[in-house]
């Protein structure tokens, strides 16, 4: 369990909250300190009752650790426990407890799509790294909308949902701006992706994710899967497009340099081992 740093970013997004300091030997919730005293801090956004997000805790009783209803209540870090009624998140304190800019009490699970190709000059041929010396990957980043940071295009699984279709679905909005092309485009942007999103891709993580919106009692959870595409003439040949909570959209290199949104870093890493691509 890796400490936890940007679910204690002093400024909370979207927001003028400062979280209580939490010093990194006080993170884990077996270290007592009378002294805790988190900002209590749901936004207005959640508190509205949105689809997406549950009810206050005082009028309602989710069934933590398990599958609730169509929501998926489990964490992938194991069981998780519950201190009055509020889930306590996995990796520790925050500084802050409520539920943020989260709809969920516990776990809210994500997905991440890695769209990958690899680099290549005119001629087709691979572009290997001056100091690494082995081939440069690319994949598919956005700049998100709400803190201006380069990200993996990924979203919230909807309740019921297969990953699989979200992983899909959110590259597609976020990406190939699905939502505004006319319906018998849309049919055409999902037939020449569904045969990436098809293939098996590479498991490269599955668990917590270091978000700045996580808080106490709420957090992110993601499965990222890589879709790669080798021969460089499937999806690399559609024409990308921001959309839905995208501001811009572009292939970047794959590197350890390159400053990504809460951990998405971490689970390129591991594409970049596994493909045996410069990292
Ligand atoms: C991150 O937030 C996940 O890794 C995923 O990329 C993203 C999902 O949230 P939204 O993009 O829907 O805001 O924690
Ligand atoms: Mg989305
Ligand atoms: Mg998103």
């Amino acid at each position: 369990n890796a400490t936890h740093v940007k679910a204690r970013c002093s400024q909370y997004p979207g927001s003028d909250v400062r979280r209580f300091p939490v010093p990194d030997d006080k993170v884990n919730w077996s270290q007592s300190w009378a002294q805790y005293n988190p900002v209590r801090y749901t936004s207005l956004a959640v508190l509205k009752k949105p689809v997406w997000a549950d009810p206050d805790i005082s009028s309602f009783s989710p069934k933590f650790n398990t599958v609730d209803g169509a929501v998926d209540r489990t964490s992938f870090e194991g069981s998780y426990k519950e201190e009055n009624g509020k889930p306590l998140n996995p990796h520790g304190r925050t500084g802050l407890s409520g539920r943020g800019l989260l709809g969920r009490w516990g776990p809210n699970h994500a997905a991440d799509p890695i769209v990958t190709r690899w680099k290549v000059d005119e001629r087709g041929t691979k572009i290997h790294h001056s100091v690494s010396k082995l081939p440069i990957l690319q994949f598919v980043a956005i700049k998100r909308k709400d803190c201006g940071e380069w990200a993996i295009p990924g979203g919230m699984v909807d309740p019921g949902e297969q990953v699989s279709l979200t992983l899909q679905r959110e590259f597609s909005e976020e990406a190939l701006n699905s939502l505004a092309v006319q319906p018998s485009e849309r049919a055409q942007i999902h037939e020449r992706i569904t045969k990436l999103f098809k293939s098996p891709g590479f498991q490269a993580f599955k668990g917590y994710v270091d978000d700045p919106r996580n808080t106490d009692n709420a957090w992110m959870e993601t499965v990222a899967v890589n879709f790669h595409d080798d021969s460089g003439n499937s999806v690399s040949e559609l024409p990308l497009q921001a959309g839905d909570d995208a501001g811009q959209v572009q292939w970047v290199d794959v590197d350890s340099s390159f400053p990504l949104y809460a951990s998405h870093s971490s689970f390129l890493e591991l594409v970049a081992k596994e493909r045996k691509a410069h990292w």
